[in-house]
């Protein structure tokens, strides 16, 4: 059977309206003045996961809003995404105390599941967005294997226009 070349015309057009970099690296998604990676391939203990996020000159996510809050909901959503996903809070140091990793402050904003945190078996020290919790936040074992979620600011180094 010889084979049969179709060749398709004018079907489809790539228009590039701007000509500035793009804000985040590549497989890096912008929101305000953030880049966030979801990690799902390469589930981390809560340790492990911030060591990976700092890799990448970055940190475990840490949540200062409804917007931002919202904003990895939905991503996560839309991504059919499954299971726990590690953000940048735990109450490691002294139970019941949560704090965001980078700045040792408490939370200002917070959207705990129902019910959360608490503290199963008393070692629930880490927080994570958690699928069967349509991703509002609870606290799970930080030895857990869960995927998780990095932030960094966007690079001031980058040009930014306007
Ligand atoms: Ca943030
Ligand atoms: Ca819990």
């Amino acid at each position: 059977m010889a084979p049969t070349i179709i060749t398709i015309l004018g079907l489809s057009a790539v228009v590039i309206v701007s000509s500035q970099p793009p804000p985040c690296p590549h497989g890096w998604i912008s929101r305000g003045s953030s880049c966030y990676v979801f990690i799902s391939d390469t589930p981390e203990d809560w340790m492990t996961a911030m060591s990976y996020c700092n890799v990448l000159h970055a940190k475990l996510v840490e949540i200062e809003s409804v917007t931002e809050d919202e904003f990895l909901r939905i991503h996560l959503a839309d991504s059919k995404a499954t299971g726990g996903y590690w953000i940048g809070l735990s109450d490691i140091l002294v139970e019941g105390d949560w704090v965001w990793t980078s700045t040792q402050s408490n939370p200002t904003y917070s959207n705990w599941n129902p019910g959360q945190p608490d503290n199963v078996h008393h070692h629930q020290d880490c927080a994570q967005l958690y699928g069967p919790y349509g991703f509002h936040w609870d606290d799970g074992s930080c030895n857990d294997a869960n995927n998780f979620i990095c932030e960094k600011a966007i690079d001031d180094e980058t040009d930014v226009i306007g």
